[in-house]
Formats: C-alpha cells, structure tokens, sequence
C-alpha cells in the first residue's frame, strides 16, 4: 500500500496537492479538516462541537479526530493506499496512526512536508477566505492563531516521521503544477 502524509502549515497547499495525488495514484483521500466541515455542514453534535474550536483556529480534541480517521479506515478495507491531509497534526495523533495502520498490516511509507514562509500562507488563506467565506480564513489573528498551533504542535512531528526516515521537504512556493511534479518525483521513488 502507498500511504501518505501530506504535511505543512495551513494554506501550504496540502488540500490542493490531495486532489492531484488521489487521481494520479488512486488513492483514498482523508482530510481531517473536510470531514469535520462535513460534520458541521449536517449539524450533527460533532460538528456543533467543532465549529466553534476551528472558527479559534485552535486544534479540535485528539480523541475526535482519531476515531474519525479509524473509521474511515475500518471502511475502506480494499484501499490501495491513502492520503492523510492535515493529519496527524499532534504526536499522540501519529502514534495513534502508526498502530492503526500497524493492525491492518501496513504502514506510512512517506511524510511530504511542504514548506512555505508566514507571508505567503497569510496572502493565500485571506484570499481563500475572501472567495470561499470560511470563517477560519477572514481574520489575519485567526490565521496567526493557526500558524502558532503548527509551529507548537504539529511542526515537531517532522522529527517523528524523520527518525523513521520517511521525511521528504519540497518547497511549496510556485505553481501547482511545478509543486505537484515536485511531489510526484519524491512518491515515484518509493
Ligand atoms: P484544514 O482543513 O486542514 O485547513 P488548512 O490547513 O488551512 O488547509 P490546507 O493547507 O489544506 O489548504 P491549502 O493550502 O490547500 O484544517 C482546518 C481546521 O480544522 C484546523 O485549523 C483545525 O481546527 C481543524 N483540524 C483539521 N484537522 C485536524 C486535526 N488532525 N487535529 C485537530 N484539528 C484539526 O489551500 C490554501 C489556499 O492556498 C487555497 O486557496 C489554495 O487555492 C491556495 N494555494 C494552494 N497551493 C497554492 C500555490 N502553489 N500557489 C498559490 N496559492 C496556492
């Protein structure tokens, strides 16, 4: 199986990046921010929950957003492979993947972490939040509030994932285009 992780601060272009990587590899998408916009969309109790942490632009609690991802596994059991998009984002959430996946007999082969400076994330989520409305994207303290749960608690999981040597860094200015090539030469040498 090709499991991936695609890692990076908020608005790197993890989301973007998934939806290339999907088509091109056939691969299971799980993104922990669409589900539980998902959630929120329906009005289920989840959602109610999570909405008011995201509109923060703090982390949702680690216990939820594990048993979503455990059971997107638990049904997809014929996958050829998946790609975790901003997951696991805390390191009890990359030691909880790691046995989740290890119980279905396989593992993460590769973290591409894509790297891009303060300035342009703030340009691309207030531009975002300018189309799209998401709440999380209009205000610049919001976006710093994220940035600093990155920097604090997701950032080290680089180091989690590069003790098992399975980080790979790609830079994440440049078009799209130039930015999937780039990830897609790192995965065909898996
Ligand atoms: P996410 O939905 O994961 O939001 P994100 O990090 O902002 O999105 P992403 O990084 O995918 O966006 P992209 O760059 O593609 O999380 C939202 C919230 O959900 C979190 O703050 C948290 O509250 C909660 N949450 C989610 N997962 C969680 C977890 N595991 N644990 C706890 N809480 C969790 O896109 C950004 C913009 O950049 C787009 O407009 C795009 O068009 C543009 N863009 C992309 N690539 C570009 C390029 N090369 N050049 C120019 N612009 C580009």
């Amino acid at each position: 199986m090709l499991n991936l992780v695609l890692f990076g601060p908020p608005g790197a272009g993890k989301g973007t990046q998934s939806n290339l990587l999907i088509a091109k590899y056939n691969l299971i998408h799980l993104s922990t921010g669409d589900i539980l916009r998902g959630e929120i969309t329906e009005g289920t109790s989840l959602g109610l929950e999570a909405k008011a942490i995201m509109d923060r632009g703090d982390l949702v609690s680690d216990e939820i957003v594990i048993g979503m991802i455990s059971s997107k596994l638990d049904k997809n059991p014929n996958a050829k492979g998946f790609i975790f998009d901003g997951f696991p984002r805390t390191s009890a959430q990359a030691t909880a993947l790691d046995i989740l996946l290890d119980e279905k007999g396989t593992a993460i082969s590769a973290m591409l972490s894509l790297k891009v400076e303060d300035d342009e994330l703030i340009k691309r989520l207030l531009k975002r939040g300018k189309d799209s409305g998401r709440e999380d994207d209009k205000n610049e303290s919001i976006i710093a509030n994220r940035i600093n749960e990155y920097n604090n608690k997701t950032a080290p999981l680089k180091e989690f994932y590069s003790t098992q040597n399975k980080l790979s860094e790609i830079e994440g200015i440049g078009s799209v285009e130039e930015i999937a090539q780039k990830l897609n030469s790192v995965i065909d040498k898996l």
